[in-house]
């Protein structure tokens, strides 16, 4: 990013100037009245990546200058674009912040473990959080620092009392088997508790057919429920079951968790939990999209699957700092057995800083 500081008799002559060099798509970083001999002068700091300096938008606003509680883009216009142009400003400022982060204030092992993050593709921000809490005392080992910033807290029914769980994400994540899965563990671990996992994915036959196989097999009971109707039956009778996983389609169009469920019927005040189904390949603005969306009081974990398929793992960590969420299981196979685990601290630590799946050896790893 380029990052320059013009100076002008009144604001409008040095906005005049940012606008002549660095075109309608800089960035104002701060404003400050100079006073000297020749009176008051303005000075504006302005920034322009240079991946869109060479055709700016000529309509496009600049953005202002600090509100009162910071740097805000303005809020006029659609919603998702300031939030897109507000993500792009921290972004910015995060990559002004990096050089200031002096690695000299770690101890050698803070360091190790700092550049084992950055090229796990932790996020500035993650890396920023974690580079404070060492800073602050250069005896402080990592685990306890990256647990507050990624908590897990595994999927058993012990922690998870809530008696409906509600699986989202988007398409092809892989929430069915993720469901099937975790329900299958329940009934083996207690084998007379009395399961239901329900199908609320009208669309999607398949996903369907292979809850209502794995249920028949398994001894588990079967519901669909994709209409508001449906549900009202189920939940009339949810009294007959210990724990009722319901699998919901990926959210269609700009809909947001928080409507479907409402749709449904699945009131806030449900004894429930809703789980989102994440694979770690996604774009960094993608995640955001998806968290804006499925964010709602329901959320209470996240759930990482086709981790066998990656080769990065700061995407645990960046979505739960931007989510507040724990990790309550870890899925890294696409088979029913041996490819799901209740996430502890030690299965994440062990994924991001040696890449051994749950289940594997560190000798399997390498
Ligand atoms: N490699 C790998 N594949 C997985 C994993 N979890 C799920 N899959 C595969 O991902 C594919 C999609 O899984 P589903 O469970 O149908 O995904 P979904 O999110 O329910 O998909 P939709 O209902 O179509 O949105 C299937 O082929 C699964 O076998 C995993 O941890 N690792
Ligand atoms: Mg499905």
């Amino acid at each position: 990013m380029h990052v320059k500081t013009f100076k002008g008799s009144d604001i409008q002559a040095a906005l005049a100037k940012v606008k002549a060099e660095l075109g309608e798509e800089a960035i104002i970083l701060g404003t400050k009245t100079v006073r000297g001999g020749a009176g008051k002068s303005c000075e504006i700091t302005a920034a322009i990546d240079p991946r869109s300096a060479g055709g700016p938008s000529k309509n496009a606003p600049l953005m202002p200058a600090r509100n009162a509680g910071g740097i805000m883009p303005q809020m006029d216009g659609n919603p998702t674009d300031w939030a897109c142009e507000w993500r792009q400003i921290k972004d910015q400022l995060m990559a002004l912040v990096k050089p200031q982060l002096n690695m000299e204030d770690l101890s050698p092992r803070q360091r190790v473990a700092i550049k084992y993050l950055e090229r796990e593709e932790a996020d500035m921000q993650v890396l920023l959080r974690v580079f404070l809490e060492l800073k602050a005392d250069p005896d402080r080992p990592i685990l306890p620092v990256l647990e507050s910033v990624a908590p897990c807290y595994g999927f058993e029914s012990n922690k998870w009392r809530q008696k409906f769980h509600i699986f989202a994400g988007p398409h092809g994540v892989g929430k069915t088997l993720t469901l099937i899965r975790l329900a299958l563990r329940e009934k083996q671990a207690r084998p007379k508790a009395r399961i239901c996992v329900v199908a609320a994915d009208q669309g999607q036959g398949k996903g369907r057919l292979v809850l209502r196989h794995y249920a028949d097999l398994s001894g588990l009971a079967f519901r669909e429920a994709g209409s508001a109707e449906d549900m009202q039956e189920l939940l009339k009778e949810a009294h007959k079951f210990d724990m009722i996983f319901v699998d919901l389609p990926g959210l269609s169009g700009k809909s947001s968790l928080a409507e479907h469920l409402a749709d449904l019927g699945l009131a806030e005040s449900l004894d429930m939990a809703a789980h989102l189904v994440l694979a770690p390949y996604f774009a960094a603005s993608q995640y955001a999209e998806i968290a804006r969306r499925y964010m709602c009081p329901q959320l209470q974990s996240l759930i990482w699957t086709k981790l066998d398929e990656a080769c990065s793992f700061g995407a645990l960590l960046n979505m739960a700092r931007l989510t507040e969420l724990p990790v309550s299981a870890l899925s890294f196979g696409s088979g029913l057995k041996n490819s799901i685990a209740p996430a502890s601290s030690d299965l994440l630590w062990r994924l991001i800083f040696k890449h051994t799946l749950p289940g594997q050896s560190a000798e399997q790893a390498a």
